[in-house]
């Protein structure tokens, strides 16, 4: 994992982008971002049965396994929108990038590769992409029913009482 401060600078969107300043990991902590490297499944398995996490599954994002609609699937994966719901990913192959809005709406871009799990907060607004490799794979972890739904953002999602929740947990 490493973080850093997205340098909104024009180009795919799967480059680095790294405006060579450094996010650590408090920094993230702050914006209720939970980080960890996690080797060996059963800690997994720990930290879903804690979090009340029963099912998963395992997603593969690459041009091999999707075909045609990689490129446009990539796409809205980079949407900015915010779940209802935590959202934890666990990488097992490849690498990609979640961008995170910080506390000032800039983006926070966060660098994950294999064993990188990461949680993030309901209501926080983020994006994702692979990087230039084009190959993820990942475990999705969730509760009963998926509440994957990306809300995209706008006025009304802006509202959204998950949303109005989170900023609210951030304030100290
Ligand atoms: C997401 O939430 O954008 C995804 O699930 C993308 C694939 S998982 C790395
Ligand atoms: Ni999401």
């Amino acid at each position: 994992m490493r973080a850093y401060w997205f340098d909104n600078q024009p180009g795919d969107q799967r480059e680095l982008h790294d405006s060579g300043r450094t996010v650590d990991p408090s920094y993230l902590q702050n914006l209720g971002v939970i980080y960890h490297n996690i080797s060996d499944e059963k800690d997994v398995d720990k930290l879903a049965a804690e979090r009340s996490y029963k099912n998963r599954d395992l997603i593969t994002v690459s041009p091999e396994k999707m075909g045609d609609v990689y490129e446009e699937k990539v796409k809205s994966f980079f949407h900015e929108h915010l779940h209802e719901d935590e959202e934890i990913r666990y990488i097992r192959d490849g690498a990609g990038f979640f961008d995170v809005r910080s506390e000032g709406d800039e983006w926070v871009r966060i660098l994950l590769e294999k064993d990188d799990l990461i949680i993030l907060p309901a209501g926080i607004y983020h994006r994702f992409t692979t990087d230039s490799k084009n190959y993820i794979v990942a475990t999705r972890l969730f509760k009963e029913e998926p509440k994957w739904t990306p809300l995209n953002r706008g006025p009304e999602v802006d509202v959204n009482p998950f949303r109005k929740e989170y900023l609210q947990s951030r304030t100290p």
